[in-house]
C-alpha cells in the first residue's frame, strides 16, 4: 500500500494499462519473475503470470508443495524429520535465478506474532537479494486490494460511493490478508467505508484504523453503493486467545449469507468477491448471478493490477 504511492496516479497507470496491456512489453526483456506458492491459487497464479508475460518477462512458477523439497522454516531445528532443506539455503537459490520473486504465504494461525511480522516474507526479502511483492501474505493481499479498486473506480456511479465490507459464514478458518488489504486501501481511496462483522471479528488496527464498524449487518447495507464479501477468521484482537480460529459453528450465522434481503436495502449495489467463493454459504446464487456482480470483472482486474506492479518494480531495478 505504501509502496504504491498516489492512489490517483496508480490508477491512471492501471486504466492506461487496461488500454493497451503491452504498451511496456519491452521493459521485462531478458528479465525473470520467479513466483512462489506456499498456498493453492487460481487468480493469482494465472493473472500474475500473465502480467509478466504482457511486460516481455520470462516467469518460473514454483508449487512448493508439489514437487520441490519440504522446507524446514524454524532456525535452529535438528532437521531428522521430513523436511529436507531449509528455507535459508533455498531462498538466495531462488533468488539466483531471477530478477523479481513473488511469494504466497497464507497465515499458519500457529502464532499471532508470527503471522503478523510477516516472518516468512520477511525471510525471503532479506536473503534473496531481490525485490519481493507478495501474493498474499499472512496478512495482506494487495494485488487483490488493488483490483478492487480498479474495479470500484469503473463502476461507481457517483463521486464517494459507499462500500460496505461484510464478513459472511464460512465452515473453515480463513486468513485476514483480504479484508485487511481492502480496508487499508479503501480507507486511502475517496470512498465511504463501513464494515459490518458479528462481534470478535474487529480487525488489526494496523490496517482497519479508524473505519466505522457497524455490528448490524442490515444497517450497514442501507444505501450501500458497493457490498464486499469475506469470511476471515478471528483477528485475535478483542479475543486473544481465539486467534485464527472460527468463533461459533457456521450453522449460528446464516443469516450473515449475502441474499436479496440485506441487497434490498442497499442502492442496488455492485456485489464484490476475491474469489475463490463457496456460494450460498458467502452469497447467494441469485445475487452473484445477477447482473449487478461484478466479481468476473473484479478477477479480471487482477491482470492489470499486476501489470502496473511489475511494471514499478521492472523500473526500478
Ligand atoms: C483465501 C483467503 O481467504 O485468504 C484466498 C483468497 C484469495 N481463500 C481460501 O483459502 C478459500
Ligand atoms: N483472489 C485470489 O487471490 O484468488 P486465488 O487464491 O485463486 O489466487
Amino acid at each position: 500500500m505504501s509502496d504504491i504511492g498516489p492512489l490517483d496516479l496508480a490508477l491512471k497507470e492501471a486504466f492506461e494499462i487496461k488500454k493497451d496491456r503491452y504498451k511496456y512489453e519491452n521493459l521485462g526483456r531478458r528479465k525473470t519473475a520467479m513466483l512462489i506458492f506456499f498456498n493453492n491459487s487460481l487468480r493469482t497464479r494465472l493473472s500474475t503470470q500473465k502480467a509478466a508475460m504482457n511486460l516481455g518477462m520470462n516467469v518460473i512458477v514454483l508449487d512448493v508443495n508439489q514437487g520441490a523439497w519440504k522446507l524446514e522454516t524454524e532456525r535452529g531445528v535438528i532437521m531428522d524429520g521430513d523436511k529436507s532443506e531449509h528455507l535459508l539455503e533455498a531462498i538466495p537459490v531462488m533468488g539466483s535465478y531471477c530478477d523479481i520473486i513473488g511469494v504466497r504465504s497464507f497465515a499458519r494461525f500457529e502464532n499471532r506474532k508470527d503471522d503478523y511480522e510477516e516472518k516468512i516474507l520477511q525471510q525471503f526479502i532479506k536473503y534473496s537479494g531481490r525485490p519481493v511483492f507478495f501474493m498474499e501474505s499472512a496478512t495482506v493481499h494487495p494485488l487483490q486490494a488493488f483490483a478492487d479498486l480498479i474495479t470500484i473506480e469503473e463502476y461507481k456511479r457517483k463521486e464517494r460511493p459507499k462500500v460496505v465490507m461484510t464478513w459472511a459464514p464460512h465452515p473453515r478458518a480463513l486468513p485476514q490478508a483480504v479484508p485487511n488489504s481492502f480496508a487499508e486501501w479503501m480507507r486511502a481511496a475517496d470512498v465511504d467505508f463501513v464494515v459490518t462483522h458479528p462481534e470478535g471479528y474487529e480487525l488489526d488496527p494496523e490496517f482497519v484504523g479508524d473505519a466505522k464498524v457497524e455490528y448490524d449487518q442490515m444497517k450497514a447495507f442501507e444505501g450501500a453503493d458497493f457490498v464486499y464479501a469475506k469470511n476471515w477468521s478471528c483477528p485475535g484482537v478483542t479475543l486473544p486467545n481465539q486467534y485464527g480460529k472460527v468463533l461459533d459453528d457456521y450453522h449460528k450465522w446464516m443469516d450473515w449469507t449475502v441474499s436479496s434481503r440485506q441487497m434490498s436495502v442497499t442502492n442496488d449495489a455492485f456485489f464484490l468477491h476475491c474469489l475463490p467463493v463457496r456460494r450460498n454459504m458467502i452469497v447467494t446464487d441469485d445475487v452473484i448471478e445477477a447482473p449487478t456482480s461484478l466479481v468476473i470483472p473484479e478477477a479480471a482486474n487482477r491482470e492489470i493490477s499486476a501489470t502496473v506492479v511489475l511494471k514499478r518494480m521492472l523500473e526500478s531495478l
